[in-house]
């Protein structure tokens, strides 16, 4: 696909042929999911279960409490407090600060500034069961740590990551999924990631034209690309809200287009994790269709798009 010149988009109004536009209308709305949710084919040749298969599939997402084990967890908290304090090594720019501008929020491409965590998003486990899900080879589109320290750590506000995706990144379809494994304990009380079960089977438009560089902003709090309260109010009656808690080391795998969102943390303890986003090679990103130029690709991967070659070795 060619780049959508602005001044186009002006003048048609808005990409028609685009079924997953947003920011375009000036009111919401809630549309059908259009893709899959589990793409593979033999559901029983895969590495989970029937029935981990089935919640997935109803309710956008799966949470996995013992894959990797307490030394490889261990091991991967080090990393992450490592990274905190050095910063050797690391583009600033892929560095994002908390709102009020002093702690450290996230740290994005963590799959190449440090050697663990490349090493962890060619995990087999993980990869595995990407594959299997998006029945494709697949690539890191997107890594992050999110510290949400004690104390200052603000929230995410609800959001589909695939409206972002789409729009400011240009991804085509509802082909990818987020990996998020939990490296302190996510309770109740710190700031836990939250979901809607079943929100990902439909696509909330939202309502607001995307500023310049967006992402400046967005990655310390969102504010375009972010659904209406009434759409959230439908999701959430239909669907319920849940919270994905567990002790450090606990493996939450969603769908690209569930709802979801996490509180402030104003208790001492940090709720940090570690965000690897695979996408099917075949869902490479185009340009996007919001019409602006493209993210970097610290927060996209566009040029850096080689499929994954898995690993099978332990991590300690
Ligand atoms: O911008 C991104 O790619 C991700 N970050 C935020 C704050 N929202 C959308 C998406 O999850
Ligand atoms: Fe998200």
């Amino acid at each position: 696909m060619s780049a959508t010149k602005p001044e186009m988009l002006a003048s048609a109004g808005h990409d028609t042929t685009d079924v997953y536009a947003s920011r375009v209308l000036d009111h919401p709305t809630i549309v059908p999911r259009l893709d899959p949710v589990v793409y593979a084919k033999d559901r029983a040749s895969g590495p989970l279960t029937p029935e981990q298969v089935r919640s997935y599939e109803k309710d956008g997402f799966l949470v996995l409490k013992s894959l990797f084990s307490p030394s490889e967890i261990a091991r991967l908290q080090a990393e992450l407090a490592r990274l905190r304090e050095s910063h050797a090594g690391i583009d600033p720019q892929t560095l994002v600060l908390e709102p009020g501008g002093r702690e450290l929020r996230s740290i994005f491409q963590i799959h190449r500034s440090s050697e663990l965590f490349a090493r962890l998003a060619s995990d087999a486990r993980l990869v595995s069961i990407a594959r299997f899900l998006l029945d494709d080879r697949v690539y890191v589109h997107q890594s992050r740590l999110n510290y949400k320290p004690g104390f200052f750590g603000k929230e995410f506000y609800w959001h589909s990551d695939f409206e972002t995706w789409h729009t400011e990144d240009g991804m085509p379809r509802m082909r990818a999924l987020s990996v998020s494994i939990s490296l302190t304990e996510n309770t109740e009380l710190n700031g836990p990631l939250m979901l809607v079960p079943g929100s990902h089977r439909r696509y909330v438009t939202c309502v607001g034209r995307t500023p310049a560089d967006h992402y400046k902003q967005s990655l310390r709090r969102q504010e375009y690309g972010v659904p209406d309260p009434g759409s959230l109010e439908t999701l959430v009656a239909e669907g319920g809200l849940v919270s994905s808690t567990g002790p450090a080391g606990t493996v939450a795998i969603f769908d690209c287009n569930v709802m979801h969102g996490s509180n402030s943390n104003v208790t001492p303890h940090p709720r940090s994790n570690a965000f690897i986003v695979y996408n099917a090679v075949s869902n490479a990103l185009l340009q996007p269709f919001g019409g602006q130029p493209p993210r970097p690709e610290f927060i996209a991967a566009r040029s850096r798009v080689e499929p994954i070659e898995a690993h099978t070795s332990r991590l300690a």
